[in-house]
């Protein structure tokens, strides 16, 4: 941990604009589910780009948020907890009037089951010590079903099919 603290800070302070900090997983297939795929993340400056590609899906709409809990250890992905919601907004789409800090979205997988979302954002970073910010210690989860943008708290996305601890 010290050397965490001490890298980032060198990386805020000194390298402020070159600073680059990446990080590569693969996707834990939950819910009896063979979802399998990567996260990449990638922060330079205030921009974090997340890359993710998911295969083995059901072709159609997927619900992706970040959860706030970094633990893919239950078999139905429940130890992830809830939306990750620092500011305690109701759920909704991102960019709209109100949404939770992890609500990214929907992707979308074709007929093979194959789908790609990249993602960027300053609303978050990575390992930084702003905890409204902070994905690390979170997690990705990936739905059996659609986001509908409106059900409380969760858009009525079904189970989880995919998850990823973000470490
Ligand atoms: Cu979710
Ligand atoms: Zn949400």
């Amino acid at each position: 941990m010290k050397i965490n603290a001490l890298s980032m800070l060198a990386c805020s302070a000194i390298f402020a604009v070159s600073c680059t900090t990446a990080k590569n997983y693969k996707i834990n297939s939950k819910s009896g589910t063979n979802t399998q795929g990567t996260a990449d993340f990638v922060q330079k400056g205030k921009n974090v780009k997340m890359d993710l590609n998911v295969y083995k899906l059901t072709p159609g709409i997927h619900a992706v948020h970040i959860h706030e809990k970094g633990d893919c250890s239950a078999t139905d992905g429940s130890s992830a907890g809830g939306h990750w919601n620092p500011a305690k907004n109701d759920h909704g789409k991102w960019g709209s009037e109100h949404f939770h800090m992890g609500d990214i979205g929907n992707l979308v997988a074709d007929k093979e089951g194959t789908a790609r979302i990249v993602f960027n954002t300053d609303k978050w970073c990575i390992g930084c010590s702003d905890e409204s910010k902070n994905i690390v210690g979170k997690s990705i989860i990936i739905h059996a079903g659609e986001d509908d943008f409106h059900t409380q708290p969760t858009g009525n996305a079904g189970g989880r099919v995919g998850c990823v601890e973000i470490k």
